[in-house]
């Protein structure tokens, strides 16, 4: 089976919910990501126990966002957590950032996936793709809803920094398109966790990634 580029968004509050889906899908995910539903209603410990039950790498999407002492006590919580990856806004600035860098791999949001990011966050992508090539964090978020954002930012961004793009399905993007577009890594929630078959949803989506690279 080729290596999958499929991240599982796992955005449910309830424990065995979570462990449920992340085992049923696990073996057509590359990762899954936990984001603030999830800690909020399962803790912090949800981390430790989707990685003995998954063994799969855990990206904490907490999209930090806030000063370089308050980041750093965070992610290092998350990290010794067990989490692999976690996700930080660049808008905040380079301090920030590398403050989170300084403890563990690191993807920095550049342009987010829903409507109001056109607002404020993608009039500064091109300084954002700059922060990232300078940092070299391990990838950047870029919105699966815009795959023609998605290739802009991969003509842009130094190569060997990967490419998440979250938006596929409920947000109305298509895996295929995020990938023919750069994409390293599609991030999906809710066509997964909240299908009445989240393997068969999962596995769908591995073969459609698989089609095109
Ligand atoms: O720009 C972003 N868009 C986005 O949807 C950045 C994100 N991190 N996300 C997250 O990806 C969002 O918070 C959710 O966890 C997941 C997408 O979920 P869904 O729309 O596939 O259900």
């Amino acid at each position: 089976m080729r290596e999958s580029r499929l991240i599982l968004a796992l955005d449910v509050y309830d424990r065995e919910k979570a462990l449920e889906i992340a085992e049923r899908t696990a073996d057509y995910l590359w990762a899954i990501k936990v984001n603030w539903p999830l800690i909020t209603g399962s803790g912090l410990k949800i981390i430790t126990e989707l990685k003995q039950v998954t063994g799969l790498p855990i990206i904490a999407d907490l999209k930090l966002a806030d000063i370089p002492n308050t980041n750093r006590m965070i992610a290092s919580k998350v990290f010794e957590a067990g989490a692999d990856y976690i996700i930080v806004h660049g808008f905040v600035g380079r301090d920030s950032v590398e403050a989170v860098m300084g403890l563990g791999k690191t993807i920095i949001v550049v342009e987010m996936s829903h409507p109001g990011a056109k607002e404020f966050i993608q009039p500064v992508v091109d300084k954002l793709i700059e922060l990232a090539n300078e940092l070299k964090p391990f990838g950047v978020i870029a919105p699966a809803t815009r795959p023609e954002r998605v290739s802009y930012i991969r003509s842009k961004l130094q190569e060997g920094i990967k490419i998440l793009t979250p938006g596929v399905g409920a947000q109305g993007g298509k895996a295929k398109n995020a990938v023919k577009a750069g994409a390293d890594y599609v991030i999906v929630g809710r066509f997964i966790y909240g299908s009445d078959t989240p393997r068969e949803a999962a596995r769908g989506l591995y073969e459609e990634i698989s089609e095109v690279v």
